[in-house]
């Protein structure tokens, strides 16, 4: 009896080792199942979702087809909601699912995203409509919101509290035009902002270039102040930002926010704030076979003077500690991360989103679940493989080769169409707050196992 009291003292002692060791480990970049970029948050019914492109695999070039979207109500773990658009969903555009922004109005999502139009064979802006931040997302027009040139890139809207809405786009030019109340139309002209040093500080060695101005605005408020952070050159890109008192402008540079680092040459700000904090997402090309056609979406803190200025900030570890927990009797997606390794994100109309992984010892984590006091006895998951016996998933605590909580042994199910749930009883009841680790088993050289979801049961 008295052992077996230490036995299971040790045990706790050592999970709350782990669990410390692993709140203080790196958070960036936040999405390591897809290479993504050109991050951009909306905040809304208290969670916030965050719309990226994607990098296609091994790309050398901005090869990019689609928009996804991610989510989190922690800052730490992640659901991947997967493809949520492609540029082939407008009949008008040939390619170029390039850097996107989702506002809200009146209960409406709105997607502005860039692509090459089949009517010119040039970049324009269109719009895609859904009913709720995840979609489903249509073309109401049929055509191009607008479209004249190479550089009608990168489109921001923000919607100012009278209702009015405003956008800025474009590289190398920044562009400006109010939305109709639609939100899919405009009228008045559309002004092209003044490029000086006063703006956008001085651009040195290019005459034909006098500010620092790249591409991919992002315009924000905070205080009565306008704030349009901007990738600024030459490359590799920094991000500079500057401020007005209106959302017009004129803008006044404020500075370097981020100094150009971090193995991508372009980088694309995006600022919001959630849960009594503001974050700054950002990119860049830290993720194994990363680079500047690779990239993955990274997010911190972001801090202001009192009078409004923003001091500096380098690329950091990210957000380490978890704003809230997560329940581990309600089903959760295999696809909710807070960090992994070899394993990659794939969608499919029988499950949706669910995940790889790619070879023996491939991980995933999920942080701060806390189990309560009573304690789990079950585990449930639904998974599938396409091999032949050997291939498991451990659920650990605190770390890859922490104290075993559970293993289920993945029957053959055939291709990932094809699914099984599996359900253990535990060894030992699970209380309190871990971060779970789901390593994945298997002797096949490669794609060991899919996962969809996972419970556990008192
Ligand atoms: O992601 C493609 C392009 O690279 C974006 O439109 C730019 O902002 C830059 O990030």
């Amino acid at each position: 009896m008295r052992k077996q009291f230490f036995t299971r003292l040790q045990f706790g002692f050592l999970m709350m080792f782990v669990v410390t060791i692993n709140v203080l480990r790196a958070q960036n970049p936040i999405v390591q199942t897809s290479f993504t970029a050109d991050p951009a948050p909306l905040v809304y019914n208290n969670r916030l979702y965050l719309y990226t492109t994607q990098d296609e695999e091994e790309s050398t070039w901005f090869n990019m087809n689609n928009w996804r979207v991610y989510s989190t109500n922690d800052m730490v773990n992640w659901t991947d909601h997967g493809a949520i658009l492609s540029y082939t969903d407008f009949e008008w555009a040939k390619g170029d699912a390039w850097a996107a922004q989702c506002v809200e109005k009146n209960g409406k999502f709105y997607l502005y995203v860039p692509v090459i139009s089949k009517l010119n064979n040039r970049g324009a802006i269109g719009v895609a409509v859904g009913d709720s931040p995840l979609g489903p997302f249509h073309d109401p027009l049929g055509k191009p919101l607008l479209q004249s040139e190479w550089g009608d890139i990168d489109p921001t809207v923000f919607v100012d509290d009278d209702g009015q809405a405003h956008m800025y786009w474009g590289n190398p030019k920044l562009k400006y035009v109010k939305l109709n109340e639609d939100m899919i139309s405009y009228t008045g002209d559309i002004v092209e902002v003044p490029m000086t040093a006063a703006s956008f500080g001085k651009r040195e060695g290019d005459p034909k270039r006098p500010s620092n101005y790249e591409e991919g605005p992002w315009l924000c408020k905070r205080n009565s102040l306008y704030y349009l952070f901007w990738p600024g050159g030459p490359l590799p890109e920094f991000i500079g930002y500057s401020t007005s008192k209106k959302a017009e402008g004129p803008w006044t540079y404020g500075g370097v926010l981020m100094p150009a680092e971090g193995k991508a040459f372009t980088n694309h700000p995006g600022v919001v704030d959630f849960k009594g904090k503001s974050y700054f997402f950002y990119h860049n090309g830290a993720l194994p076979g990363g680079g500047g056609f690779t990239r993955s979406v990274a997010v911190q803190e972001l801090n202001f003077h009192p009078d409004g200025s923003i001091p500096p900030i380098k690329m950091t570890a990210g957000i380490t500690r978890a704003l809230a927990i997560v329940n581990p009797y309600a089903l959760n997606q295999a696809e909710t991360i807070a960090w992994s390794e070899y394993v990659k994100s794939y969608q499919n109309e029988k499950v949706g989103v669910f995940i790889k992984a790619r070879k023996d010892g491939a991980y995933t984590v999920v942080k701060n679940v806390d189990f309560g006091e009573k304690g789990a006895r079950s585990f449930f998951a639904r998974v599938g493989t396409t091999h032949h016996g050997g291939v498991s998933m451990e659920v650990r605590s605190g770390a890859t080769d922490g104290p075993l909580l559970a293993t289920i042994q993945v029957p053959m199910t055939g291709g990932d169409d094809r699914w099984t749930t599996v359900e253990t009883i535990l060894p030992d009841s699970v209380k309190g707050i871990h971060d779970l680790y789901f390593v994945f088993k298997g002797k096949a050289p490669s794609n060991i196992l899919f996962f969809d979801c996972w419970k556990f049961g008192r």
